[in-house]
């Protein structure tokens, strides 16, 4: 197969009109910070056991289309022995990979951050795709503040999500483009529509200069939503602004946008999406999930570490999964949470 039509057949496995992409790529401290709270040590076993757990939940691929994972867990076996990206594909989950190295300080802009990982990822990326990867997610972080994200902080790490689309696209991986405008701080909604606005335009007009196929990516974006010390919004407010926000600024050949939650709680998450595609109107994209936490908490703690939960954490990522299914539709209601149990 060639390049191009490798692109258009994992776009077409990965975006349909009812599932979404469970993020489980959280790196060494991220996942050790996630394991903290239950009592669980990260050990390359327990991750394992968490990760394989996950991706052999009974039915997950009737409501999941993808999987990022973590460059360890490529590696890694179900407890049955299947590598653990054959264990997704057998459920139709198209397994993809996290290439970013994590974030620094931007000299020359204080408070901005760039995301590392660029030097060596043609390379990088020929290994992953032979271990099963077809996609990969790289994120850029905008920290908010009264200065910040500065213009030099847009348009650096724009560039560099530019160059790491390009490079994915050049090698058959269809890359998610994932700017993150953070929930910190106590910024209003607005201050998050401006900011988030802006990133989108920079980052759109990067993609075009570096030659990126809009219909070969997908665009994981954070919602628009005041800091988490502000007052919280409600759904509509935040679909509205969301929708606003999108509208201005990602071109319709874009296929599917898929939110990260950001610290959303799991139920405000599916909420929000739920009233983002009652709004939807016409708008050209497909509005699903890129979730990490907002899937995988419920289950962590249903889990605890121990294998006699399993099957009770597996049945706690099915019921997000299902639920976040009916929001991609606008079909969710909050008493499905005590229906669903
Ligand atoms: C923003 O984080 C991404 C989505 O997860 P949430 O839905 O929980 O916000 C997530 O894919 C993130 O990029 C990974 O967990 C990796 O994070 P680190 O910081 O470990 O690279």
């Amino acid at each position: 197969m060639d390049t191009e039509s490798r692109l258009e057949q994992t776009i077409r496995d990965m975006v349909d009109d009812r599932r979404g992409i469970l993020a489980a790529d959280e790196s060494l401290p991220t996942i050790a910070k996630r394991f903290k709270p239950i009592g669980v040590e990260s050990t390359e076993e327990n991750r394992r056991a968490w990760r394989s757990l996950l991706l052999t939940t009974p039915g997950l691929g009737e409501y999941i289309s993808g999987v990022i994972l973590f460059e360890e867990t490529l590696g890694q076996t179900a407890d049955d022995g299947t590598p653990l990206p054959e264990a997704a594909w057998s459920q139709g989950i198209v397994p993809g990979i996290k290439v970013d190295k994590g974030t620094g300080p931007l000299s020359g802009a204080p408070g901005d951050l760039v995301t590392r990982g660029l030097d060596g990822l043609g390379e990088r990326l020929k290994r992953y795709q032979e271990q099963g990867a077809r996609f990969a997610k790289w994120r850029e972080v905008y920290p908010v503040g009264r200065h910040n994200p500065t213009l030099l902080g847009r348009e650096a790490n724009a560039e560099v999500l530019a160059r790491y689309a390009a490079v994915c696209q050049e090698a058959g991986i269809v890359p998610i483009v994932e700017p993150e405008v953070l929930m910190d701080g106590d910024h209003e909604i607005d201050r998050c529509a401006v900011v988030t606005e802006q990133v989108l335009h920079e980052v759109f007009h990067a993609l075009h200069r570096h030659q990126v196929t809009f219909e070969h990516m997908i665009l994981k974006p954070n919602m628009v939503l005041p800091g988490k010390a502000c007052r919280r919004a409600g759904p509509e407010e935040v679909a509205e602004a969301t929708l606003r926000v999108l509208r201005r600024a990602v071109p319709a050949a874009v296929p599917s946008i898929n939110f990260l939650s950001g610290g959303q709680g799991a139920e405000e998450a599916t909420a929000n999406l739920n009233a983002i595609n009652r709004l939807r109107g016409n708008a050209p994209w497909q509005l699903s999930i890129s979730y990490g936490r907002a899937l995988q908490q419920p289950a962590l703690h249903a889990w605890l570490g121990r294998s006699e939960n399993r099957e009770a954490a597996q049945q706690a990522l099915l019921k997000r999964a299902r639920l976040n299914s009916l929001a991609r539709r606008g079909e969710y209601d909050p008493s499905l949470e005590q229906a669903a149990d």
